[in-house]
Order: C-alpha cells, then structure tokens, then sequence
C-alpha cells in the first residue's frame, strides 16, 4: 500500500533509532467513556435507545408492511444498511418489503426529491442510516415509525419531526453506524453472527481507518480476523468507496455487492466495483498534478481540478501529506466539473500544521468562517453547504459564483513571496510537471 512505501522511503535514508516507529492512540481512544449510575460504561448509544431501536426492529419484521432503509453510499452506511437488512429477514420480514433506496448524485436524503422517493412506496417504517441529522420536518407526511441510526454530531433535537434515534455520538470512543447496527442487532437472532460480524468490521475500518485497534469497549473480532485477514476486509472498504466516487455515482453497484456478499473476498471479485476502482485511480492521477495556488496570507494551498468524479477529497489528502511552508495551515481541492454550474471543495489540514496544539489548533470550519465573517451577506448566499464536515475534514458545495468571489477574498495568487522581489527574469517556470509527478512517486 502507498502507506507503506512511503514508510520504507523515510526509513532507508536515516538511523534507525532516530526514525523508530511512534506508536499513535487514535483521539478516539483517549476520550474517556461515560458512565451510568452504576458505573457501567455507557456504550455504544445510551440503553433507552439501543433497547428502543430494538423494539423497532422487532416490530417492523412482526407488521409485514412497506419498509425503506435509507443507508449512506460509504462503507460504513452501507454496511450497516446490510446489517439491518439481514436482522430483518432472519426475523421474518420478506424482503419483497424491503426497499433500499439512494439520493441521486448531487443531493442528499434531506432533500425534498428524496423524500417523495421515499413516499412513493408508502412505507410503514423508515430506517435512516449514518446520514447524519437535521432538524426537518417528518420523514414522510403520511404515519409512519422512523428510527435514525447514526454517529454524527447533531445538535439538540436536531432530528426530523416524529422520528425515533439512537446515536453512538455522545458515547466515546464514539462507534461507527455499522458497528452500533450490529450491537443492536447480534442479540435479536441467533444465527446473525456469521452473517454481520464481518460486516461490522468491513464499516468500521472505512470510517476509522484500517489499522484500528479493536480495543474494549470495541468488541472482541478475533474470530472475524481469524476467519477473514485484515487485508481483505480493507481492500474491500476501498472497491466499497469506489462507485460513490466515480462518475456515473452508481452507488447501488456497491449495495447490491455488500448485500450479496457472504464474506470480504466476494466483494473483492465483483467487476463492477473493480471497474468503479479503476476510473478512480485513473481520474486522480490525470488531476493530481495541478500546481497549487496559495492565499494571500499562504495559509491556505489551492488546487483547481475539473472532474466528474469525486476525487477532490483523494487530491486534497494527499497534497495535505506533503506541501512544505511553515505558514500554511489547509490544502483544499476545488472541483469546477463535479457538478453543473457548481464547485464542490474538499479541505484537509496541511500535515506541517498538524502539531499545531491549543489555539493554534487548525479547525478548518472555523478558518472558512473566518474568510468571509465580515460578509454576512456573502455568507448568506454560500448557504448550508458551505463548511459542512468536520472541523479536520470540510468542504463545501458552492455556485460557480459564489466561488469566484470566495476565491478574491482568500486573495488566492495574490500571495508575494520574497524571492519575487527584484529578480523577475530569473523567474522562469520550472518545468515543474516532472517535478511533482517525481513527487509523488515518493510521497503518493
Ligand atoms: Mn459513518
């Protein structure tokens, strides 16, 4: 993996004692837990909710009626989509019920498009999964049970109207929505465990990464490991990310394999999903290479990329890993060809500023705040999608013109470096394509 050659590099050419491996305890793992009146950890959502959810469940598979599950296009939402999905047959439910459905490219299942999707098969319950939450309205107009499952931050009663939740976000080390599914869901049959375990730890590594250590109050999956390597289950999670970014977004190609699947290995044979891969890879090495623009003030590095495939995350992260300027604090990749007349921008953290502690800390959120704080009405037009995310992984959607006025107020190429003073002629370009392209042979 790319990880490891970049390990490899940095340790040939140094003493191995000065290089010796910091072993790192994710953030996750330091919060401590919270406790109930009897000192027993709280974990993964508080009781009431988990012992709800459950009762929800069991109803659902008992009434026989419509059902629609409404997972997240990412490893994590859908695993915990097939997670449900199988409680509810091992329960009885006929899966004729059962509809799964995804927004289209673009939108989100807050949309009003998504809920007329939803209506449109009358469904008696509705199971919303790792989608994060706002305060909406109903899920739907007409009577129905709604139960949210997620992990997200949400503020209070930040869930739509009516509906039912369970949420691992105020119960550190905060789980995934797969793992919180299958904690729900193991003691509701007895022949679940084969079935959802493996796909516990397939959403799991995707959204915490593939070097978790599965540490208490995380649950023992030796016996998954033991069955399945730690290999498979993450080249799983990355052909399982595939279709949510190629261009066609044909996210059900994801679901139908997870769901079909009995074990990581059936994923990794699927030709749609190696096909998404491929398009994947290719489309970020073809836009990977654009030279970078800074802000005026040098804090913030701009890549501008034109792609129908949502690898402006992917760019993002990995010039974060390498650019080099003690002032720059964010690296943010700008597609212009995601979306018609709009630019959807990713933010990561630059790798140099992460060290950064206290209030030197870099919150991404706060920082695209900052840019246009003495705006408001600018800030208006940006609207809800901008700096959404978390305060170490943002981004935003924008309209093409709102972008263009956001781009002159980071004052992006107007950034004078000392080097330019005087001494014009000698600024010849380099020819810098070989330069990076050599770049990421080491660092990508
Ligand atoms: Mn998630």
């Amino acid at each position: 993996m790319a990880s490891q050659a970049k390990r490899k590099i940095t340790k040939s050419g140094s003493t191995p004692r000065a290089k010796k491996q910091k072993i790192e305890i994710p953030e996750y793992h330091l919060t401590p837990s919270i406790h109930d009146g009897d000192g027993e950890i709280v974990w993964p959502a508080p009781k009431v909710q988990i012992e709800r959810a459950r009762e929800i469940i069991r109803a659902c598979a008992q009434a026989q009626k419509p059902t629609v599950i409404l997972p997240d296009k990412d490893a994590d939402g859908l695993s915990s989509g097939a997670i449900l999905h199988h409680t509810l047959t091992a329960l009885g439910l006929s899966p004729s019920l059962i509809s799964v459905c995804f927004p289209p490219k673009g939108s989100s299942v807050h949309d009003e498009t998504a809920r007329a999707t939803v209506s449109e098969s009358s469904p008696a319950y509705i199971f919303v999964l790792d989608q994060g939450s706002r305060k909406t309205g109903p899920l739907i107009d007409a009577p129905h049970t709604g139960l949210i499952i997620d992990h997200h931050y949400a503020e209070e009663n930040g869930f739509p109207q009516g509906a039912e939740y369970v949420t691992a976000h105020d119960c550190p080390p905060v789980a995934t929505s797969s793992l919180l599914t299958f904690e729900i869901c193991l003691p509701l049959h007895p022949d679940l465990k084969d079935k959802i375990s493996w796909l516990a730890a397939l959403g799991t590594h995707g959204d915490l990464g593939t070097t978790l250590k599965w540490r208490p109050p995380f649950p023992d999956m030796a016996t998954t490991f033991k069955q399945y390597s730690k290999k498979s289950i993450n080249d799983a999670v990355s052909r399982v990310n595939a279709p949510r970014r190629s261009a066609a977004y044909n996210v059900e190609d994801a679901w139908n394999a997870v769901i079909s699947a009995s074990n990581p290995e059936d994923i990794a044979k699927d030709e749609k999903l190696l096909a998404a891969q491929a398009e994947v890879k290719m489309e970020t090495e073809r836009c990977a290479h654009v030279p970078p623009k800074f802000s005026k003030d040098a804090t913030i590095a701009v890549l501008t990329i034109s792609s129908a495939a949502q690898i402006h995350p992917l760019i993002a992260t990995r010039w974060a890993g390498f650019l080099q300027s003690n002032k720059l604090e964010i690296v943010m990749c700008a597609n212009v060809g995601y979306l018609p007349g709009m630019v959807n921008f990713s933010c990561r953290v630059a790798k140099v500023a992460r060290v950064r502690d206290g209030d030197e800390k870099v919150d991404i959120i706060k920082k695209l705040e900052s840019i246009v704080a003495d705006h408001p009405e600018f800030r208006a037009r940006l609207g809800e999608s901008f700096a959404r995310g978390h305060k170490e992984a943002s981004g935003g959607i924008v309209k093409t013109a709102e972008w263009e006025e956001l781009w002159q107020l980071m004052g992006v190429g107007k950034n004078v470096r000392k080097k330019a003073d005087g001494n014009r002629k000698k600024e010849v370009k380099p020819t810098q394509k070989n330069t990076l392209a050599n770049y990421f042979v080491k660092a990508g």
